[in-house]
């Protein structure tokens, strides 16, 4: 390999060369040329390399112990807190089709640009190189992933959030066929952040199944596991026949029965899909990303390619997410990021209790209410965004098939949305054809996830916009045809917990874990429907019990008014909104369009019927 030995020792050389796969040598030896790090570090499998990755993170200022046993913080920029969708690209060829909504870049142009851009980038800095596996060891799922970072706090994030998978890489027997994710944080302030935000980039090279991003170090944006190698599977999963999707997957297990039915669900950034997934007395197997396939059963498997949470830390409190709170203030390996440290503990953005006025936090060393940012904003304590990362297996209510190569069966989706005026807090699919056209219609009012205004209507495609890289036509139909290849088709519902009535919510956080028992007993056949336009709601008599059962609580007929009214007018304007997209997209399957007409003049006849834009559930007949 042409790299200097002062470079890359021999020792790491030889890590390198055991995997006997010659694609891994030319791209480690290629971008250790172009990025110029000054030492170049091989990560295996084994304890005290990843050990390594640890400690340095502390050692070279990327975190910070805290006083909990366990525990750090990493800062990234103030201008770095969240997804950077403006730089973000999917590199194109002529002959690849994208959709509007997707962002796209010429390839070479593309390739050219990052590659000035890197070169030079990791002067005077160690770089990573570490071999993961997206998804169960030894699984028909799985996927090979390389990552070459300069930041330690990456190395360290990715090693708690996926398998290891040096051994995994071996087991390729040199074949080609893995992602490569090459990142570099760039030159580095005095608080070890990124300098030149104005050149960050993060590129998606699907023809070389690879993702280039610099000068950056939120996880959106760095860990090349995440959301990045999401957008190659997304390709791949839609050039093959199967899903890749930004869904948790979890175990739904009805109290006093003995069973368990596995769920998937998408949901847009702060949409409550950690906290569903997380909901007690369930399991949890992922809360971000799942690969779907068909099993030979025909049933739909799925397996979480991760096997930890960057979770948002903003709203966790003990009350109304128990698990994680317990979590997240005990001894463990742990991550925070961009919340207030005060004398070594962490404080965050709603967590049940005052927050002290001064501290360390995302601004600077030495935060103090009432500090303001360049443009005059006043800087909060913690940042909206702020994260925890942490291994699921730390979670209580692991599920046992987390590790299962053969993943989990799936007998119910879940699209989670979040509008204040429109849907009802669960509904059900009238078909999975209905289903895919629910996911493909989500809409969520936007929050701090991204870079960007809050609370506008953004519409979000199974909650996957962002990472799509495929034409929206082409991503539909493979919904549809997975469903078809099924012999044991899931349930599909939406959930909407945001729905207001004068400003205020009409449910309760905790809410959400009797609209799950009320979807898996629809799974099973329990609950009978009241069947509306836009698909089978509850009856009051099974939520009415359930809420009796689940919380000693009394579930007032008032309160299903409100909540399961259906709102015919605003979900005419929903479709509208929708129709507007759709019609700009090419190549849309022509039953989803059937779908959407259905659904309107179900909707018309719908208000002719009952001469009401608001139609109470129990006049339903
Ligand atoms: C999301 O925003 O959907 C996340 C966090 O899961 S990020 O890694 O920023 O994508
Ligand atoms: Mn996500």
């Amino acid at each position: 390999m042409n790299v200097d030995q002062s470079i890359l020792s021999q020792e790491n050389l030889k890590k390198l060369e055991y995997l006997n796969n010659p694609k891994v040598l030319k791209v480690v030896e290629e971008f250790t040329n172009l990025l110029k790090p000054s030492k170049v570090t091989v990560i295996t499998d084994s304890q005290g390399d990843i050990d390594y990755v640890r400690r340095k993170a502390i050692e070279i200022g990327e975190e910070s112990k805290l006083a909990m046993e366990g525990h750090t913080i990493h800062y990234d920029s103030y201008f770095d807190q969240a997804r950077d969708k403006a730089n973000t690209s999917v590199l194109v060829t002529p002959e690849m089709k994208m959709s509007k909504v997707v962002k796209t870049k010429p390839r070479e142009e593309g390739i050219k640009e990052i590659t000035e851009i890197m070169d030079g980038a990791m002067s005077g800095k160690e770089v990573l190189v570490r071999f993961f596996c997206l998804g169960p060891l030894d699984s028909k799922f799985s996927i090979c992933a390389l990552q070459i970072t300069d930041s330690f706090y990456v190395g360290h994030s990715e090693d708690i959030l996926y398998r290891s998978g040096y051994e995994e890489f071996k087991k390729l027997n040199g074949s080609e066929d893995f992602f490569y994710l090459v990142h570099s944080a760039g030159e580095l302030d005095e608080r070890g952040n990124t300098l030149n935000i104005d050149k960050r980039r993060i590129y998606m090279d699907l023809k070389a199944n690879r993702v280039l991003t610099v000068n950056n170090q939120y996880a959106g944006n760095s860990l090349g596991l995440k959301k990045l190698a999401l957008r190659l599977a997304i390709y791949k999963a839609n050039n093959e026949d199967w899903l890749t999707e930004h869904m948790f997957i979890m175990g739904i297990k009805p109290q006093g029965k003995k069973r368990i039915s596995y769920f998937t669900g998408a949901f847009p950034s702060a949409c409550g899909k950690t906290s569903t997934a997380m909901v007690p007395g369930q399991t949890i197997v992922g809360d971000d990303i799942a690969y779907l396939r068909v099993w030979d059963d025909g049933t739909c498997h799925a397996v979480n390619i991760e096997q930890g949470i960057f979770g948002i830390i903003t709203d966790v409190n003990p009350k109304d997410d128990p698990f994680i709170y317990e979590v997240l203030t005990t001894p463990r390996e742990l991550i925070f990021s961009n919340i207030l440290i005060n004398k070594g503990k962490a404080y965050w953005l709603n967590m049940g209790q005052e927050l002290p006025s001064e501290g360390k936090n995302h601004f600077s060393e030495n935060w103090k209410l009432g500090d303001k940012d360049k443009d005059g904003k006043e800087v909060g304590h913690a940042h909206k965004n702020s994260r925890y990362t942490v291994r699921i297996n730390e979670l209580s209510n692991v599920d046992p098939n987390l590790h299962n190569p053969d993943g989990v069966p799936i007998s119910g989706v879940i699209y989670g949305g979040r509008d204040s005026d429109t849907s009802v807090p669960v509904f059900q699919s009238l078909n999975w054809e209905h289903g895919v056209y629910i996911g493909a219609t989500i809409e969520s009012e936007t929050t701090a996830a991204t870079l960007g205004k809050e609370g506008v209507r953004a519409f979000s495609p199974m909650a996957n916009l962002d990472f799509l890289v495929v034409q929206l036509g082409k991503y539909i139909e493979n919904h549809i045809k997975f469903g078809k290849r099924l012999k044991n088709v899931p349930l599909v519902f939406a959930t909407n917990y945001f729905i207001k009535e004068n400003g205020e919510f009409l449910s309760e956080k905790v809410d959400k874990k009797v609209w799950l028992i009320w979807m898996e007993g629809r799974v099973h056949g329990e609950y009978d429907a009241i069947e509306t336009p836009i698909g089978y709601i509850p009856k009051y008599e099974d939520l009415q019990q359930l809420f009796k059962q689940i919380f000693n609580r009394d579930y007032s007929i008032e309160l299903y008014e409100k909540q399961f009214s259906i709102r015919i007018n605003k979900f005419l304007e929903k479709i509208d909104r929708m129709e507007n997209i759709y019609k700009e997209e090419k190549d849309i399957p022509q039953v989803f369009f059937n779908i959407m007409n259905e659904q309107k003049e179900k909707l018309l006849a719908f208000k002719k019927k009952y001469g009401k834009d608001i139609v109470n559930p129990f006049l339903i007949v």
